[in-house]
């Protein structure tokens, strides 16, 4: 983290009483002009500062922006966001994710206010507006590339979990959607470079409408889509938010790579919004039909499509349907 962000989680971490400038400095190994330089550029990003001659500095007021000083206070991972990249405005923070995976560490977090060219799956658009929560994080999985559906399961509960826990009732569709009465509000793209047969990273990026105006996207999204911040009747404290989904997905990853995929399937399938519906699976080879039964242990699509007959699907679109 650059003397910025570190000055700001200091001031951050002793909630609003002051700070003095000489221990600022000692604690940062920069001058007490340098800090002085550091809070003015605090205060032109929207930090409300107060400086007193005898008793230094203390905060009083936050633009509320994902930050990294913002972020790393509080945070309680151990290895999720202990590096945090941060952008006002991006493409897409999976991009850039990806251009950095070889040389960053495990656990590094990307992270965007808005995105111009934000992506879905297959080519698609995601729209990412100011608002909302547009994160990507690099982890390094020692596990083979045919695995990697299970990062993207594994994400979607960590998603599902955190909403959970402001209050609404968040089911996972699959493979990568998060909704919340039938309505898509968070989504997921997960995407590895690999050799043959070992994953070098993977970017898990994640998409939350959470402070975000869904009416204002275009006609075809906009009834499929909902946000956190329509859901719950008022604004989301999106810091409180992301805090929490980085250790939901930090304690979900680790149980991964000690215990395995069981219990976390488990979680999965009691949060399944897929589960018992109709639904239309549409791959690159074909279109199919059928009950949706179950999800199996590589977090394939297991389809009924008529007398007892079972089709197994790793990838596609999957749309809900009304019984026939
Ligand atoms: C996804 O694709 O749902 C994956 C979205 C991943 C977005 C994150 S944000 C951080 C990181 N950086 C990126 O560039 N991407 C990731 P898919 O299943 O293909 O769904 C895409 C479809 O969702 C679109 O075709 C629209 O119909 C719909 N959609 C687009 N933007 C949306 C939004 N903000 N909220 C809800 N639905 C949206």
């Amino acid at each position: 983290m650059n003397i910025k962000d570190r000055l700001l989680e200091k001031l951050l971490i002793s909630k609003g009483k002051p700070v003095s400038g000489e221990k600022l400095a000692h604690e940062l190994s920069v001058s007490r002009a340098a800090v002085w330089k550091h809070i003015q550029a605090l205060r032109e990003d929207g930090y409300r500062i107060e400086s007193s001659t005898h008793l230094g500095y203390s905060l009083v007021g936050s633009p509320g922006k994902l930050t990294p000083g913002e972020i790393r206070a509080g945070l309680k991972t151990k290895i999720i966001g202990k590096d945090i990249r941060y952008f006002e405005e991006t493409e897409s923070t999976n991009i850039i994710a990806r251009e950095m995976a070889g040389r960053a560490d495990e656990g590094t977090v990307v992270i965007a206010e808005s995105q111009t060219g934000g992506r879905g799956r297959l080519g698609r658009k995601w729209i990412s507006p100011e608002g909302g929560i547009w994160l990507s994080i690099i982890i390094k999985p020692k596990i083979q590339p045919s695995f990697a559906p299970r990062i993207t399961l594994l994400a979607g509960v960590s998603v599902a979990k955190t909403i959970r826990s402001f209050g609404l009732q968040a089911k996972i569709k699959w493979p990568n959607d998060v909704l919340i009465n039938g309505k898509k509000v968070c989504g997921i793209l997960t995407e590895v470079g690999a050799e043959i047969d070992l994953i070098d990273y993977c970017i898990v990026g994640i998409g939350i409408d959470a402070n975000v105006d869904t009416e204002s996207f275009p006609d075809e999204i906009r009834d499929g889509s909902t946000s956190l911040k329509k859901e719950l009747g008022h604004e989301i404290d999106r810091i409180g938010f992301v805090h929490k989904l980085l250790l939901e997905f930090e304690e979900i990853y680790v149980e991964f790579q000690k215990e395995g995929f069981h219990s976390i399937l488990e979680e999965w399938r009691n949060m399944s919004a897929t589960i018992g519906e109709w639904v239309k699976i549409t791959t690159h080879a074909a279109t199919i039909y059928g009950e949706a039964v179950g999800v199996d242990s590589e977090g394939a699509l297991i389809l009924e499509t008529g007398e007892g007959k079972l089709e197994k699907i790793v990838a596609g679109n999957c749309e809900h349907l009304r019984r026939p």
